[in-house]
């Protein structure tokens, strides 16, 4: 059992693909944990793509996602880190294969409509940075597979 987070980034949102995303994720079995709509602040953004300060795209990266609100959802299942990263398929829009959500719904390698926890470890770091224990411990449908 995996847990894996998932973002509705904000041009996710801003295109009213909330609704299409989360048909898409249930849609392959994994069980929503818990979710909700927020506004990141700079500070916040920062604090969760830490890894990325160094980056050249770092300050577009944290301008993208606080420019307007996004849904976090934590995600569990067997294999769910990778059963969602592939029905988003590859950070760039151009190289995910077809009828992934980046591939249809993403506009370039930063504005690429979600985000996808990279590994079991960090979906455990990610899911806990926005969600509280009891959060993500709700019994919500049960079987995820
Ligand atoms: P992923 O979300 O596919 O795991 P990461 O963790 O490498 O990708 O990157 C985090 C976010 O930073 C991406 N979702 C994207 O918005 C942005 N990003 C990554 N690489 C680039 C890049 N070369 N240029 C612009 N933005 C990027």
């Amino acid at each position: 059992m995996e847990r894996t987070l998932a973002i509705i980034k904000p041009d996710g949102v801003q295109k009213r693909l909330t609704g299409e995303i989360l048909r898409r994720i249930e849609g392959v079995g994994l069980t929503v944990k818990s979710l909700r709509m927020l506004q990141l602040d700079r500070a916040t953004a920062g604090r969760f793509y830490a890894v990325h300060r160094e980056r050249p795209f770092y300050h577009s990266l944290i301008e993208y996602m606080t420019s307007g609100p996004v849904v976090v959802i934590a995600l569990e299942g067997p294999n769910a880190v990778t059963r969602y990263r592939t029905l988003i398929g590859n950070t760039n829009p151009d190289n995910a294969d077809e009828g992934t959500i980046r591939r249809l719904y993403g506009d370039s390698i930063e504005r690429n409509v979600v985000h996808g926890s990279d590994s079991g470890e960090n979906g455990i770091i990610e899911t806990s940075f926005f969600f509280s224990t009891s959060e993500l411990e709700m019994i919500t449908n049960g079987s995820s597979d």
